[in-house]
């Protein structure tokens, strides 16, 4: 064992001086000298004088310079003065007497390329062992698919952030990120890589996919088997290779099986009427794999030789139309008499037009027969029910012969594949019964003389009328329903002349121009406040029309939780629609002007004026389609009015209107419906959904539902399950109303006539009231009895974590010491990465969930805790 040695304790003033070497410092900030030294007991040596001592000290010196060779003792910085923990009394090295001491110090913030050290004795008996000189760095390591290089600590204690890089063969997904901690560890992942396509995740890198199996996007977890049909050879391919004669439709989705055209059709058979074809046929042997089946029909015409045939061109009709059919059956017309015809009938599929190969078809020949030449008849009137139209008409001009029958063929309008349907009569009218409400059909005539049928009259479209409800109940008119739109405000609305209202200042801006305040004076009628609403200059006919639609739609409302309308100015500029007057304005800056100001029945009065209104609005058959807060006004008396009836509204005026991703047209995503969003389902069950959530603005004083979570966010959120918790001092029965009309199901949702008498209900008794969602269950389904709330809370983090879906970091919660629901309300989302919950959406989630602990914890510790 090699040692440097000094015990010069019988001598005073010592200053004896032991220098390393240089040392570089190799980028490191902070540096730590490990020193191991043996050191007499000075009682322990007979005759010593009073300056013998226990302690040396240690300095270091920066210098750029490698090759000094003396020292200057002021430049030297101290580090400390080190004694021993245990110093020794016998020199006795033979036996474990000696006792080695072991001492850490470190420098930080060093600057220059490196640095000497040094120990000074002053009168000490000291063996220096061993010095060992090192710096601390996170090792290289691979985090989610992130490589993370080596990183030198920091010289003080902070976390140092270190972007990875993506390993081989992947791409980020969320910038990964680690900490680097001052002693060498790393802490924290962000963020994450996802293997490519072609890729997947194996033991921290992306293997490519084997042959016959392929990924075709970085958000797939693995490597799935090529579907039926198809193939792929290589390593690491993001889709698979369909087969010959098999082929992949653009909108196909990668897993789906390739595919290939159909076979012909079969069994064509024909029913000839003098002039006019009924082609029908069954459905191809092999549908190819697919079931978006069509057909075509192709016609010649072939006069004597059957060789000698040409297309038959423009001057037939198709029944419903002749290409593009989804049913097996097509009526054609207008044929020449005693004319040989050739249909050649194909069937095609979505990857018909990828094979090159031609396609297959079924042919079949008809013969038409004499015809009558009638005339094109004329309709001259028609009366339409909700479910009848009446038709007449005059007979032809010149018809050939007799006229035995009419035939009156129709079909609807807009079911492209409808079967028409065909009808006689002898009489010049016709009452067609049994029709849909508020529905377009199509109709022609043609006469029937002894010498045959007529070519038919040319079509006329017309509509029933719209269903009626109840009986004595009256129905909401769309104003599209008239055709002169200016007629439909005549009907709704009074005309007002302008010299009686007197405009007095701007409140607000509207879609259309100005909102102002002002009063308006009838005469031989009281003065009363009004609100103004204007059309700005410049508008287009569009712009008018929709601008006073609403007016007509106002108009045919006469409700207490319903806007007023007090009527229109139309005939001179601007034009305007003049409202009752809302003294308190929008529900919702209300509510949050006067956080916790109302008591709970105060806002349970609110809500049922709510109700109500709506509830009129549903029996009239109207969907309002963009209920939310901000669409509902206030007046001095805190009387809540449904507002907002424009037809353009959800489209362009609500701000809260978000583009839907699948089938176009805005919507306020929020307030709206699951199956209004995915489909446009919009009907008075969605209103209710949506009346829930005002139900949840009201209790909260104008919270933002669901926070800032993104509209993306929101929809997955309530697909899973998740509804919005309680507000703070929510009643559990009223949460429980509105988690009712949340139902996914729109037929459990209950009625509005059932909200109102909920409502009025609790109004009456409000001890139903007492109990607070909070205090009771989080969550229910079933509207119960309002005075019993569900009581089946949770009450260990495993139950939390299972009820929201979040079950597999059971563990991890477990392991970072997360043992009962009171510690897990105050988790952050570092915390969430820090116990492995790394992916976003499950923070998320977990965090929202915890929103709802923390009501919880508020009422066992008596704050609330902010999120
Ligand atoms: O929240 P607010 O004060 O209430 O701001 C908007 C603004 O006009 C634009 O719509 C207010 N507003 C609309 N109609 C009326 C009304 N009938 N009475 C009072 N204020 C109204 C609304």
């Amino acid at each position: 064992m090699r040692t440097y040695q000094v015990c010069n304790v019988m001598e005073a003033y010592q200053n004896n001086w032991l220098r390393t070497s240089w040392i570089p410092r190799d980028g490191a900030h902070r540096i730590y000298i490990e020193i191991k030294f043996t050191l007499r007991d000075c009682n322990s040596l007979p005759g010593v004088p009073g300056t013998c001592k226990e302690t040396f000290n240690i300095y270091y010196y920066e210098s750029n310079n490698n090759n000094l060779w003396y020292i200057k003792e002021s430049q030297y910085i101290k580090i400390d003065t080190i004694a021993a923990d245990e110093s020794f009394t016998q020199v006795d090295v033979g036996d474990r007497v000696m006792k080695l001491n072991t001492e850490v110090r470190d420098i930080g913030s060093l600057t220059k390329k490196g640095f000497y050290l040094a120990f000074q004795d002053v009168g000490a008996c000291i063996a220096l062992v061993s010095v060992r000189v090192y710096y601390k760095k996170c090792p290289l390591t691979i985090r989610n698919l992130a490589e993370f290089p080596d990183r030198v600590t920091e010289g003080d204690s902070s976390l140092v952030e270190v972007r990875g890089s993506c390993v081989n063969n992947s791409e980020e997904y969320d910038v990964p990120k680690m900490h680097c901690s001052a002693d060498g560890g790393w802490l924290v992942p962000i963020g994450r890589c996802v293997c490519k396509p072609g890729y997947e995740e194996k033991r921290d890198a992306c293997q490519p996919c084997r042959p016959g199996f392929y990924k075709a996007s970085s958000m797939d977890a693995y490597c799935m088997k090529c579907p039926p049909h198809s193939y792929s050879h290589q390593e690491s391919s993001s889709q698979c290779t369909c087969e010959k004669s098999y082929f992949r439709a653009e909108t196909d989705p990668r897993a789906m099986p390739c595919t290939r055209p159909p076979t012909a059709p079969e069994n064509p058979i024909s029913t000839t009427n003098e002039t006019s074809i009924t082609l029908e046929w069954s459905p191809p042997r092999d549908s190819g794999g697919r079931n978006d089946i069509m057909y075509n029909i192709r016609c010649k015409r072939c006069v004597g030789d059957p060789r000698k045939c040409s297309l038959c061109g423009n001057g037939l009709h198709f029944i419903p139309h002749q290409f593009g059919l989804t049913y097996t059956k097509v009526l054609v017309t207008n044929l020449l008499p005693h004319t040989n015809y050739t249909f050649d009938l194909e069937a095609l599929n979505g990857v018909s037009e990828l094979s090159p190969s031609p396609k297959q078809y079924v042919s079949i020949n008809v013969t038409t027969s004499q015809a009558a030449e009638a005339a094109v008849n004329v309709m001259l009137k028609e009366r339409k029910s909700k479910d009848s139209i009446t038709l007449a008409w005059q007979g032809p001009d010149h018809a050939n012969g007799v006229i035995v029958e009419y035939e009156v063929i129709y079909y609807e309008k807009n079911q492209k594949d409808q079967n028409y349907t065909v009808l006689k009569t002898k009489s010049n009218s016709m009452t067609v019964d049994g029709l849909k409400p508020g529905t377009i059909y199509v109709f022609r005539v043609r006469a029937h003389t002894s010498g045959g049928h007529g070519t038919y009259g040319g079509e006329i479209e017309l509509e029933t009328s719209q269903e009626v409800r109840l009986p004595g109940s009256r129905t909401y008119v769309h104003p599209h329903t008239y055709e002169d739109p200016n007629q439909a405000v005549r009907d709704f609305a009074k005309e007002i002349d302008a010299s009686c209202i007197r405009i007095e200042r701007v409140i607000g801006a509207g879609e259309f121009g100005e909102v102002c305040s002002g009063r308006l004076k009838l005469p031989g009628k009281r003065e009363i406040y009004v609100a103004i609403k204007s059309l700005k200059a410049g508008y287009s006919e569009k712009q008018r029309r929709d601008f006073l639609s609403e007016a007509s739609i106002m108009g045919q409302f006469d409700n207490p939780n319903i806007i007023r309308l007090e009527g229109v100015v139309t005939k001179c500029k601007p034009v305007m629609i003049i409202t009752e007057y809302m003294e308190n304005g929008s529900l919702d800056s209300f509510l949050r002007k006067r956080d916790g100001q109302f008591t709970v029945i105060q806002l349970v009065g609110m809500l049922r004026g709510i109700a109500s209104g709506m509830k009129y609005l549903s029996d009239m058959n109207y969907i309002h389609r963009d209920l939310a807060a901000r669409n509902i006004l206030v007046n001095s008396n805190f009387v809540c009015k449904v507002s907002d009836f424009g037809l353009s509204r959800v489209l362009e005026d609500d701000p809260e209107a978000a583009y839907t991703t699948r089938l176009g047209g805005k919507i306020p995503i929020r307030w709206t419906a699951p199956e209004a969003i995915a489909y446009r389902k919009f009907t008075s069950a969605s209103d209710v959904w949506s009346y829930g959530i005002v139900m949840w603005e009201v209790m909260s004083y104008g919270e933002r539902p669901y926070w800032e979570m993104s509209n993306q966010d929101v929809i997955k959120a309530i697909d899973e399950g998740y509804r919005l918790p309680a507000p703070m001092d929510c009643p559990a029965v009223l949460h429980q109303l509105m988690l009712d009309c949340w139902q996914k199901a729109r037929g459990d949702r209950p009625k509005f006539g059932q909200i109102v008498n909920i409502l009025d209900k609790l109004i009456r008794n409000p001890s139903c009231l007492k109990t607070l969602a909070n205090d009771a269950a989080w969550s229910g389904n079933s509207l119960q009895d309002p005075c019993t709330p569900d009581s089946s809370a949770i009450t260990t983090v495993d139950e939390w974590l299972d009820g929201i879906k979040m079950g597999q970091y059971k563990e991890n919660f477990a392991s970072a010491g997360y043992a009962t629901l009171d510690t897990v309300v105050y988790i952050n989302s570092s915390d969430l990465c820090r116990i492995g919950v790394t992916l976003v959406g499950h923070q998320k989630r977990i965090l929202w969930s915890i929103q709802n602990l923390h009501t919880m914890a508020s009422q066992m510790h008596g704050t609330h805790i902010q999120v």
